[in-house]
């Protein structure tokens, strides 16, 4: 095992309210003997298996990934529980290092941000109530549809309703779709297809179904850093020893009980 849950600074990361100047977010923390600068990363932790709130932490897949990329780069990390438009604007006033969200790498997001190499590879994917006629992405037009605000689920849907079409709601975190969508406010959520195969595990009896299509594309997650951040290039040399020392095939299976297929990761 090359990687080591860093417990004591994830319990301070959750205990950190919304507001990041509250955190200690000047990055100049130096914790224990080791000496090892601390890098200050935003999350929006109610995306399952990526990052979620087990017992007041941050935990998940990410979460993991990059603690033992960190390692490896020779940093610690301060994880913070800030939600997505938090993290996204911290990265851009330099508040944040690190933005790590299950977050796609998108041509338009690149003008604002740098990634790292891609991690982990996903694709959109319906949740609807059972009962609801839903057989392919193209059922959804004419239904009411939740989203996650300005993520690819929202691109995804628009890409079969239109854009700007009122049939779409749009929410701050994940987890919000799945309650408009358990309360009736919305017939479906377009959500990432790990995400979305978690909730369905883990609500067996939410009465809930899922549906894939062609029509979504394949997209790759990648660590977020601000734009020209020197910090890009040593969390991709460290992914891609993770990659080539077991570490992350270890916590891939942790997570999704499967081996990982490494091929798609390599740029
Ligand atoms: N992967 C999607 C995106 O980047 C969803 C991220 C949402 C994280 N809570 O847009």
């Amino acid at each position: 095992m090359t990687f080591t849950f860093k417990k004591a600074t994830i319990a301070i990361a959750a205990s950190c309210s919304l507001l990041l100047s509250a955190c200690g977010s000047g990055g100049e923390q130096q914790s224990g003997s080791e000496d090892k600068k601390v890098l200050n990363v935003g999350t929006e932790a109610t995306f399952a298996p990526f990052e979620f709130m087990d017992k007041g932490e941050v935990s998940g897949f990410d979460v993991d990934l990059l603690n033992a990329a960190a390692e490896e780069a020779g940093y610690e990390v301060d994880i913070k529980n800030t939600g997505w438009d938090a993290m996204l604007a911290g990265l851009q006033s330099d508040q944040l290092d690190i933005g790590m969200s299950g977050v796609t790498i998108t041509d338009e997001r690149k003008e604002t941000y740098d990634f790292s190499s891609p991690y982990f590879e996903s694709v959109s994917m319906i949740v609807f109530k059972e009962g609801t006629n839903i057989t392919k992405a193209e059922d959804l037009k004419g239904k009411k549809i939740g989203v996650q605000n300005g993520t690819t689920g929202q691109i995804a849907a628009e890409a079969i309703v239109g854009k700007n079409d009122s049939s779409i709601s749009k929410y701050e975190a994940a987890a919000l779709t799945f309650q408009a969508l358990q309360s009736g406010d919305v017939e479906a959520v377009v959500t990432d297809i790990a995400v979305a195969l978690e909730y369905v595990k883990n609500n067996p009896d939410a009465g809930v179904k899922t549906v894939s299509d062609e029509q979504f594309t394949p997209e790759y997650y990648g660590i977020v850093f601000s734009k020209g951040s020197e910090l890009k290039a040593e969390f991709d040399e460290a992914l891609n020893t993770l990659y080539e020392n077991g570490t992350y095939t270890e916590i891939y299976k942790k997570w999704f009980d499967e081996e990982p297929n490494l091929d798609v990761l390599k740029e």
